[in-house]
C-alpha cells in the first residue's frame, strides 16, 4: 500500500515536473514578444520583408503575436552562418534569411549559388515558386524548421575600386570580400581574383580602410549604404548568382500557436514574400533600369557586360559548377536546371 501511494506521488510529481519543465512552449502559451533575426534591416528591401511580416502579424493577431526585429543578426553577434544553428536551437524564434547564410548547413541551399545557374527574374521564379521550391522546403523542415515563404535578396553584381571589369583578367589579385560559404570562395578563385571570407558586419570597415578592394551584393544595398562614398567607383552586372530569402519559424514556436494563428503567419509571410519581391527588383526590371542610372549618377562606372564578355565569366566558372553539382544533389540541380530552360519568359 505504502509502494502504491509513492508509485502515485511520483507519477503526480512527474506530471508537475513536466508542465514546469515546457513553459513557453505548451500550446497557447504565448511569448510576450519574438524574436526575428536579420542581416540587414530596413530601409533594405530584405529589412523590409521582416518589417511588412511583424506588422502584418501584429494586425492579424491583434497583438497576440508581437514580433521583435534584430537586424545585423545581432541576436548571434553578427556571425550570420550560425543563423540556422541558432534558429533550431530557439535562440532565433523567426527569421528572414537568405539561402548563402544557411547553406553551411543545409548544402542544398548551394542550389542558388551555382555561378550563371539562372539567367533572369522568371529562372528565379521557375525555381522558388515551382517544384523545386517545395522539395527545398521539405528539405528545411526535415532539417527542423518550419519554412513558409519566400522573399528575395537579388543579383549579386560585383563593385570595386581598381578598374571596370569586363573579364576574368580585369579580377587577377583584386581582393575580394566574399560571404562565409565556401563555393563562393571557389567562385572567386577560379576567376583568378583573391577572395577573403568575411561576415557582413566585417565586410562594411574593410570596404571603408581599403583593406579590401571589392565585395558583391545586390545592388539596392550599394545605394542604401552610399558605397561610392567608401571607394566603389567600379560596378559590373552580370548577373552570375541571387540569393532568395525564406521566412521560417523555429518548430516549437511555431507549436505553440494556435492553428487560427499558424495560419496567420504563414499568409502574412507570404504577403510580405510577394510584396518584398517587388521591392528587390524595382529599378532593375523596368527597360531603362532606373538604379543603375542613379548609380551612375553618383560618378560610379556601371559597366553591363554583353552576353560574349558574360560567357567568358561563365566558362572559367563551369569547373566550381560541376564541382558542386553533386554536393547539392545531382537529381536537385536537374530539376532545377529543366525547370529554367521551360520557364516562361
Ligand atoms: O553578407 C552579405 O553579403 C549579405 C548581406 O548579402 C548576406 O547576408 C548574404
Amino acid at each position: 500500500m505504502k509502494f502504491r501511494r509513492t508509485l502515485l506521488g511520483l507519477a503526480a510529481a512527474a506530471t508537475a515536473l513536466a508542465a514546469f519543465a515546457a513553459p513557453a512552449l505548451a500550446q497557447g502559451n504565448y511569448k510576450a514578444e519574438y524574436k526575428m533575426s536579420l542581416v540587414l534591416g530596413p530601409p533594405t528591401p530584405w529589412g523590409m520583408a521582416g518589417k511588412i511580416w511583424a506588422d502584418l502579424v501584429k494586425e492579424r493577431t491583434q497583438g497576440r503575436i508581437n514580433i521583435k526585429l534584430y537586424p545585423g543578426v545581432s541576436l548571434i553577434q553578427g556571425d550570420q552562418t550560425r543563423e540556422f544553428s541558432a534558429l533550431r536551437q530557439g535562440v532565433i524564434d523567426l527569421a528572414v534569411g537568405s539561402t548563402i547564410n544557411w547553406s553551411p548547413q543545409v548544402k542544398q541551399l548551394n542550389l542558388f549559388s551555382l555561378p550563371f545557374l539562372m539567367p533572369d527574374y522568371a529562372a528565379i521564379d521557375a525555381l522558388t515558386q515551382g517544384e523545386v521550391g517545395k522539395d527545398i522546403f521539405k528539405i528545411l523542415e526535415t532539417a527542423g524548421v518550419v519554412p513558409l515563404a519566400w522573399g528575395e535578396n537579388g543579383y549579386r553584381e560585383v563593385t570595386n575600386s581598381k578598374h571596370p571589369v569586363k573579364s576574368p583578367a580585369d579580377l587577377k589579385g583584386m581582393k575580394l570580400r566574399v560571404v562565409g560559404s565556401p563555393i563562393f570562395s571557389d567562385m572567386f578563385s577560379a576567376m583568378g581574383a583573391n577572395p577573403t571570407q568575411m561576415s557582413w558586419a566585417d565586410a562594411q570597415p574593410a570596404l571603408a580602410s581599403g583593406a579590401v578592394d571589392g565585395q558583391e551584393n545586390p545592388l539596392f544595398l550599394f545605394t542604401v549604404l552610399k558605397m561610392h562614398t567608401v571607394g566603389q567607383k567600379y560596378v559590373t552586372t552580370w548577373g552570375y548568382v541571387a540569393d532568395p530569402l525564406i521566412f521560417v519559424v523555429n518548430k516549437e514556436v511555431w507549436s505553440s500557436w494556435s492553428k487560427a494563428d499558424q495560419d496567420i503567419v504563414r499568409q502574412a509571410a507570404v504577403d510580405a514574400g510577394k510584396e518584398e519581391i517587388v521591392l528587390a527588383r524595382k529599378g532593375l526590371v523596368e527597360a531603362d533600369k532606373p538604379l543603375l542610372k542613379e548609380i551612375a549618377g553618383m560618378g560610379v562606372t556601371v559597366t553591363q557586360l554583353t552576353p560574349a564578355e558574360r560567357e567568358a565569366f561563365v566558362k572559367v566558372t563551369a569547373p566550381v559548377y560541376a564541382k558542386w553539382k553533386p554536393q547539392v544533389g545531382t537529381a536537385l540541380v536537374d530539376k532545377a536546371e529543366k525547370a529554367i530552360a521551360a520557364r516562361k519568359k
